[in-house]
C-alpha cells in the first residue's frame, strides 16, 4: 500500500480554506492509502505562540481531524514534536540545504515583504523541517492546498541530492493537489487566500465560527458588479471562489452550479452557499464537541505515537549511518 503524509500547523482557528485543501483529501485517501496526519507544532514556533493558547489548538485540531471524519484506525495521527527525530532529520536536512533556495520560497519571501521584522530563522529554515516530515516516513504523496506545492517540490530535491550523495536513503514524494479548492480564497479579498492568520476575521470562515456568523460572512462576500453567474477566475474571482465552495460543500459540478444559476443574482446563490456552509459547520460542530467531551484525543495520541515513532527511528538511524554518525551499533 503507497503511504501518504500530510501535517497541519496548529496556530489559531482553522478555515475553511484548510478543511477544503488538505483535510478533506485526507478523508477520502484514508481508504485508499496507508496515511500519517500530524500537527506541525514545531512549525507553529516558527512564529510566536502563547503557550496556553498553543495547547488548546492542538487539542482543538485533533478533536477537528476527527470529527471532519479521520479514523483513528485507520490513519496514525501524531503530534510532530512527540517523535524527536523530525527535529534530527530537520537538522541533517538543513545542512543539506542551500541558502538559495530557501530564499526562493514564497511563504518566506511573502512574509519578509510585508516588511515584518521579527522573522526567526526557523520561519527561514522550515522547508527544511517540512521535508525531513515527509522523507522521515518514506511518503509518497503529499496531500496539500497549491500554496505548499513549492515546498513538497524543495523536499524532492533535497532527497535527490542526498539520495545522489550517500546512496538510496529516501523515497521521492510527490504533492497531491486538489482539481476543484487548491486555493480558497479570503471572502473579502478574492484575489488573496482565505488565511486563518488574516488581520481580518471577516475574510476568512472559521471551522468553529458560530454557523450564523458563518453565513453572514457569505452573504456579505465581496463579488463584483458583473451580474452573471459563470466560472471566471481572472474576471470574476469571487463568484469564482463561492462556486468551487459550493462545489465541494454540495459535491454538485460548477458546471451544473452554473446552470441552474443561469437566471438569478448573486443574492440567490449567495443564500444557498450561506446554507451550506451553516449545515456543514453545524454538524461539524456536533461532533466535535461529542469527541472534547469524551476524552479520546489523549488516547488518540498516545496510539499514534507509538506507531509513527516506530517507522520514524528506523529511519533516523539509517540516516546517522549514512552520513558518518553512528560509531558504537
Ligand atoms: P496560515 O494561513 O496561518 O499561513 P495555513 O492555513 O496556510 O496557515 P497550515 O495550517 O499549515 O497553514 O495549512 C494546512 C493545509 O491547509 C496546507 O496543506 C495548506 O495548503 C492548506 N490550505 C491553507 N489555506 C488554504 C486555502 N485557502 N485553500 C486551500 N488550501 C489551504
Ligand atoms: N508547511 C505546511 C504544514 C506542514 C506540512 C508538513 C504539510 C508541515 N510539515 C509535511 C505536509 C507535509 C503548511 O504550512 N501548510
Amino acid at each position: 500500500m503507497k503511504r501518504m503524509l500530510s501535517g497541519i500547523k496548529p496556530t489559531g482557528g482553522l478555515t475553511l480554506g484548510n478543511y477544503i485543501g488538505a483535510i478533506s483529501q485526507f478523508i477520502k485517501y484514508q481508504d485508499e492509502y496507508e496515511m500519517y496526519v500530524f500537527i506541525a507544532n514545531l512549525h507553529s514556533i516558527t512564529v510566536a505562540q502563547d503557550p496556553k493558547e498553543l495547547r488548546q489548538n492542538t487539542k482543538d485540531l485533533i478533536a477537528l481531524y476527527l470529527a471532519a471524519g479521520l479514523d483513528p484506525q485507520k490513519v496514525t495521527l501524531f503530534l510532530q514534536s512527540d517523535i524527536s527525530a523530525h527535529a534530527e532529520l530537520g537538522w541533517i536536512l538543513t545542512c543539506h540545504s542551500y541558502m538559495g533556495e530557501l530564499q526562493r520560497m514564497t511563504q518566506y519571501k511573502d512574509k519578509t515583504a510585508k516588511g515584518e521584522t521579527n522573522i526567526t530563522a526557523g520561519l527561514f529554515t522550515y522547508p527544511s523541517l517540512m521535508a525531513a516530515d515527509i522523507l522521515l516516513y518514506d511518503a509518497d504523496y503529499v496531500p496539500v492546498g497549491i500554496d505548499q506545492k513549492q515546498h513538497v517540490e524543495l523536499t524532492r530535491n533535497i532527497a535527490e541530492r542526498f539520495n545522489n550523495k550517500y546512496g538510496e536513503t529516501f523515497i521521492i514524494p510527490e504533492p497531491v493537489i486538489p482539481k476543484v479548492g487548491a486555493k480558497i480564497m479570503s471572502l473579502q479579498d478574492p484575489t488573496k487566500k482565505m488565511s486563518k492568520s488574516d488581520e481580518t476575521t471577516k475574510g476568512a470562515i472559521y471551522l468553529l465560527d458560530e454557523p450564523a456568523v458563518a453565513r453572514k460572512k457569505i452573504m456579505s462576500a465581496v463579488t463584483d458588479s458583473i451580474g452573471i453567474i459563470r466560472y471566471d477566475e481572472v474576471n470574476q474571482p469571487g463568484i469564482a471562489n463561492l462556486l468551487t465552495i459550493h462545489s465541494v460543500l454540495s459535491k454538485e459540478s460548477i458546471e451544473d452550479i452554473v446552470e441552474r444559476f443561469s437566471n438569478h443574482g448573486y443574492g440567490d446563490l449567495k443564500k444557498e452557499i450561506g446554507q451550506l456552509v451553516f449545515d456543514f459547520l453545524s454538524e461539524l460542530q456536533d461532533r466535535f464537541k461529542e469527541i472534547k467531551n469524551s476524552g479520546i484525543v489523549d488516547e488518540v495520541l498516545r496510539q499514534g505515537k507509538e506507531q509513527a515513532e516506530q517507522i520514524a527511528y528506523k529511519k533516523i538511524r539509517k540516516v546517522k549511518r549514512k552520513v558518518g554518525f553512528e560509531i558504537v551499533k
